[in-house]
């Protein structure tokens, strides 16, 4: 049986206060569930979390690291100063990081490596941008993701790395790509895991989905074989609606 997860990537929102009044309120309203539920805050708030998280179940993550171990790397972070906080869980390579700050595939390889040898667990964001899908390119862009950050990777790695499938243009977009789309999705990066590892690390990874999920349509695209869970972005902003995916789960 794969874990489920549902995952919540707050990005660049919630002051310290908010933050502590959105955890308090999701705690309150944290349905019972097997899943792992993680919250992604802000660098400067995840001290603040762990205090406020610290009876629950809710997990706590990172939402990005550097692949330094440590050094003149101004604004950056290292997997030590996350896991000094018991922070043990990191999202890299989120579709904009990719687009804004310029991490490309290879940069990525290094984080992913650094975060795996610390023993950080990796969400692994990926997916194809809107021309991809529409020149029908968009099997070989995911393909060619995960081969350059993670086919070097040691077989053992896997047990630490979490997949999150997010197409570009679904993101925050309001468009949410069909459950078929995602599931043939999933069934594909599955495939390509089994080939270039085995088929029991593929049959044994998390694969998310991610790109405008919310209450209205969490159920159907977690109710496809190979979609494990979520990772939400704008919906997990608001208590309800987060406590609301996560009884989808
Ligand atoms: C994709 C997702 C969370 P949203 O970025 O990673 O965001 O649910 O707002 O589309």
């Amino acid at each position: 049986m794969r874990t489920k997860i549902v995952a919540g990537n707050w990005k660049m929102n919630k002051n310290l206060q908010e933050t502590e009044e959105l955890l308090a309120e999701l705690s309150a309203k944290l349905p019972d569930t097997t899943a792992d539920v993680i919250v992604a805050p802000t660098f400067v708030n995840l001290q603040a979390a762990k205090q406020a998280l610290q009876d629950s179940k809710i997990q706590v993550a990172a939402q990005n690291m550097h692949f330094a171990e440590s050094g003149a790397y101004t604004g950056e972070i290292s997997a030590d100063m996350l896991l000094s906080l018991d922070v043990d869980v990191v999202i890299l390579g989120h579709s904009e990081r990719r687009a804004y700050f310029g991490e490309d595939d290879e940069l990525l390889a290094k984080k992913v490596k650094t975060a795996i040898e610390k023993g950080l667990k990796v969400i692994f964001c990926f997916g194809e941008e809107l021309e991809d899908r529409k020149s029908d390119n968009h099997f070989a862009v995911v393909e060619n993701q995960l081969k350059n950050a993670l086919f070097d990777l040691d077989a053992s790695a896997w047990g630490k790395i979490v997949l999150a499938y997010e197409p570009v243009w679904a993101i925050g977009t309001g468009e949410t790509a069909s459950p078929e789309q995602a599931q043939e999705m999933h069934a594909f990066i599955r495939k390509t895991i089994a080939d270039g590892f085995n088929a029991s690390i593929a049959e044994d990874v998390s694969i998310l989905y991610g790109g405008s999920v919310k209450p209205a349509n969490a159920a159907e695209i977690f109710s496809k074989p190979d979609v494990d869970g979520g990772l939400i972005g704008g919906a997990s902003l608001k208590a309800e609606d987060f406590s609301d995916i996560i009884k989808a789960i």
